[in-house]
């Protein structure tokens, strides 16, 4: 990794400055496929070879004001060049872009990056210790070994050990966790030829997957959060965010807070989900799974009523949600898919009334993962209305986001208001909405738009910036997450998605004195205290994780 970026970007830039810069994926592109960048302030352009050789020159279309860097620019196509090798691109001024490399095939310009964004999550395993062998240097001591208790019940306590961390924080939280598997079990449905046992991971070599390996160690801890009466529990974390030391330092303890219909209803989904795809490895584990999602259904019948509560005093993350109608619609489809039982469904058509969302996979809105449930089950499960009205919503969201993405230089599929907190999630499942919509119709545009995404993510950004760690020549270095912070070691854990530009930034190094006059896509700050535009998380990962998972299986 070289080309570190210094301190922090967020006010580096602002209005009416002229910028002249090539902005381009700094991963790079498949020899047949299209190669665009991004040219600011300039119309004259030439690609060159890392050596220097001029392979091409050109001049792009007049350049445009786009609304989301606050600069003029135009698309470079490139898409001419396609032999194999390291280039750059060149303004007539001298400004280049970050190298980057032109692949055979998708397999091998994403496997290092997949590998990575996918081992992220055995770095985010609490409760065991991350020996040197699988871990390298990133290697810690066992954490979070101590019993939890229940906040409404302080007597009770239990062992919690396992799952994720959810973030830069050491909490654990049910429907956060809910939505990574959903991300990363869908594409193991979706593409599983391209999940191998080669992540060096304690469980690779088993026999299994090593990505069902990785999900089934947070599956088991969400096992732990359910009551016997079916109902699942929010979260488990301390009263407050600790400070910046390694996880085992952190001794606080363990505070489980109440059952919530969102966990519960999410719970139910993902665990009705893990039991079809766990069956064909190991069907008693598959079992075990149906019955809690059974139980968790059977709780949410029970209750139909909407129920969450963040107590004051556990001052952790909320992931709060005023609607559960999203969440209960993911349970009913999914939970019907297993059993085939039509009294699940019978929630749909008010669910329908409340016109959601159809296609959001992030943690407010999951109503997206009861799109794929219907859109991905096998023929004859589900009745062709239901079908018929899921497929509609996703290709009319597709075709938004295609034409968005006409609408700028960087083929971006946002508006200003999109860079809100955790933008590459919004960015990551617009990919995902578009890579379904590729399975489910075959489009081409589709697939052009999702890898117009990975360029932005990659580096094809007016910060010039790769947003996953240890990947592109000018990658974040300085992310939110505390063991990065206190281990000592220069280099981040390479593969990490920065949560990315907000535009409601409310830290110390981007907030909204530091940020006045600055364009939505320039509010970030590679700094590890800009919890608000630097942190990581799994469910920032996960999509990342899916996206590249069904590229490479088109090769
Ligand atoms: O939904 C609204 C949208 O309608 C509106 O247009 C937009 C404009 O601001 O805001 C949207 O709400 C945002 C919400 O996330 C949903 O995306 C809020 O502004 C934003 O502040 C909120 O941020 C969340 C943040 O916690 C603060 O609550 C992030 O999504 C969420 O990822 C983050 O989660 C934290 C956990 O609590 C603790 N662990 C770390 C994790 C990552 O930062
Ligand atoms: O580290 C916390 C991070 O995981 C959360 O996303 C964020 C917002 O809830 O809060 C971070 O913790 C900060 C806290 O909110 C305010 N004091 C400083 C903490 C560390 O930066
Ligand atoms: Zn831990």
């Amino acid at each position: 990794m070289s080309g570190a970026v210094g301190e922090g970007c967020a006010g580096n830039r602002k209005k009416g400055e002229v910028i002249e810069m090539i902005y381009a994926n700094q991963i790079g592109y498949v020899s047949g496929g299209k190669k665009h960048a991004t040219i600011s302030g300039s119309k004259g352009y030439s690609l060159l070879q890392e050596d220097g050789k001029v392979i091409a020159e050109g001049e792009t279309a007049e350049l445009q004001p786009d609304k989301n860097s606050g600069e003029e620019t135009a698309v470079i196509d490139f898409s001419e060049c396609v032999t194999p090798g390291r280039y750059v691109l060149q303004d007539k001024a001298g400004n280049k872009s970050a190298a980057f490399t032109i692949a055979k095939s998708r397999k091998e310009l994403y496997t290092p990056v997949f590998r990575d964004a996918l081992k992220m999550f055995y770095f985010q395993r609490c409760g065991m210790e991350l020996e040197e062998k699988y871990a390298g240097k990133y290697k810690h001591k066992a954490c979070h070994c101590q019993q939890a208790y229940y906040l409404d019940d302080p007597g009770r306590k239990v062992d919690l050990r396992g799952g994720w961390h959810d973030a830069g924080d050491y909490g654990r939280y049910v429907t956060a966790a809910a939505v990574a598997l959903g991300h990363l079990l869908y594409a193991y449905e979706l593409a599983p030829e391209v999940f191998g046992e080669e992540l060096n991971i304690p469980e690779s070599g088993n026999g299994t997957p090593d990505l069902l390996n990785e999900c089934r160690y947070e599956m088991d801890w969400m096992l732990k959060m359910q009551d016997a009466d079916g109902g699942v529990h929010h979260k488990a974390t301390s009263m407050g965010f600790v400070g910046f030391i390694m996880p085992e330092d952190d001794a606080e303890d363990i505070v489980i807070t109440p059952v919530s219909s969102l966990a519960t209803a999410d719970f139910a989904a993902i665990t009705a989900m893990a039991s079809r795809v766990y069956a064909a490895f190991d069907p008693e584990y598959a079992e075990r799974l149906k019955k809690a999602a059974l139980k968790a259904g059977e709780w949410l019948i029970a209750h139909p009523e909407f129920c969450f509560r963040n107590p004051d005093e556990v001052k952790t993350g909320t992931y709060e949600d005023r609607c559960d109608a999203d969440e209960r619609l993911w349970a009913a489809v999914e939970l019907y898919r297993m059993t085939k039982d039509q009294k699940y469904l019978s929630v749909i058509p008010s669910i329908f009334e409340m016109r959601l969302s159809m296609t959001s996979l992030g943690w407010v809105d999951v109503s997206g993962f009861a799109g794929m449930c219907v859109l991905t089950a096998e023929e004859g499960c589900f009745d062709e209305k239901l079908l018929d009205r899921f497929r509609d919503c996703w290709l009319d969201e597709a075709d938004r986001l295609v034409k968005v993405a006409g609408s700028n230089a960087f083929e971006l599929a946002f508006h200003p208001s999109d860079f809100i907190w955790g933008s590459n999630m919004v960015l990551l499942t617009n990919a995902m909405v578009l890579t379904v919509a590729h399975y489910i119709s075959s489009r081409e545009e589709y697939l052009q738009t999702a890898e117009y995404q990975l360029d932005y993510l990659f580096g094809r950004n007016a910060l010039d910036l790769s947003f996953v760690t240890g990947h592109g020549e000018k990658a974040f270095r300085d992310p939110h997450n505390r063991p990065t912070i206190a281990d000592g070691i220069d280099d981040p854990i390479p593969g990490y998605v920065s949560g990315g530009p907000n535009r409601g930034a409310c830290d110390t190094k981007a907030n909204p004195e530091l940020l006045a006059g600055v364009a939505p896509m320039k509010c970030y700050a590679d700094h590890n205290l800009s919890y608000s535009t630097n942190e990581i998380t799994i469910y920032w990962n996960s999509p990342l994780v899916f996206v590249l998972a069904y590229l490479m299986r088109l090769d």
